[in-house]
């Protein structure tokens, strides 16, 4: 979901001998650093070999040039507004990424210059003029799972951050292979309860650093700990069936 704010005035793309699309340019119109002048934008995009995606791509405001790599570009850009009490507007320039990877890069113009101010996760990000792009993140502990996340514009620092979240929700199901001990909370290192081999159950909650909560459909659960891939002993694949893994 984007808020479209500067006008598209053209798309050429030039189609190699098999068909791809060899390189692309985008023709952007905006009034990128909010001066009460127009600020034409070219975004072209260029596949670097026969084979590939589109990879590279080069921003282009008057002189100000800047180049980056991105992984299965688009070849499409946009103007957004992130923060619209700001004196500035953003061009995106999304990305498929190595393997559903979906990013975004955001690029601001200020000054004769153009610089990178973040490249945010997802496919679906959604941007209503508060100075946050709201998006899904992956996770890092355990396996791949995604939760909802906020990227929020830092005028100290002048980038796009994530902000941060103590607790993560993980929705991820699985049935267990062996028993799991579990603690009532994620502090105690004695377990309380546990939770016997081939019962399914949700894990729900996560710190992304050590503990992950799981509950199972008769209101059983409690906390473990994750460890370099390990819980309790075992390497996670053979605690849990299902455990979704990516890449
Ligand atoms: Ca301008
Ligand atoms: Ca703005």
């Amino acid at each position: 979901m984007w808020v479209w704010i500067g006008l598209l005035v053209s798309i050429i793309s030039t189609i190699g001998m098999t068909g791809s699309v060899k390189s692309k340019v985008v023709r952007l119109q905006g009034d990128l650093d909010r001066d009460g002048h127009l600020d034409p934008v070219t975004v072209s995009f260029e596949r670097p070999d026969q084979h590939g995606g589109l990879h590279h791509f080069k921003v282009q405001i008057g002189r100000a040039v800047y180049e980056g790599k991105g992984e299965h570009l688009h070849g499409e850009a946009t103007i957004v507004d992130i923060d619209s009490t700001d004196q500035s507007l953003e061009i995106a320039v999304p990305q498929w990424g190595p393997s559903d990877d979906d990013a975004v890069y955001f690029l601001r113009y200020s000054k004769g210059r153009i610089w990178l101010i973040g490249i945010v996760p997802g496919a679906e990000l959604s941007i209503d003029g508060s100075g946050t792009v709201r998006t899904s993140c992956r996770g890092r502990l355990l396996c791949t799972w995604f939760y909802p996340c906020v990227y929020r514009w830092s005028q100290e620092a002048q980038v796009l951050v994530e902000e941060p979240q103590v607790f993560k929700p993980m929705h991820v199901e699985v049935t267990l292979l062996r028993d799991l001990s579990l603690c009532s909370e994620p502090l105690q290192w004695r377990s309380s309860t546990s939770v016997k081999a081939g019962t399914r159950a949700t894990i729900d909650l996560t710190d992304d650093r050590r503990w992950c909560r799981i509950h199972t459909a008769q209101g059983e659960g409690g906390w473990f700990s994750v460890e370099g891939g390990w819980v309790q002993g075992v390497d996670a694949r053979e605690m849990f069936e299902d455990l979704p893994i990516a890449d």
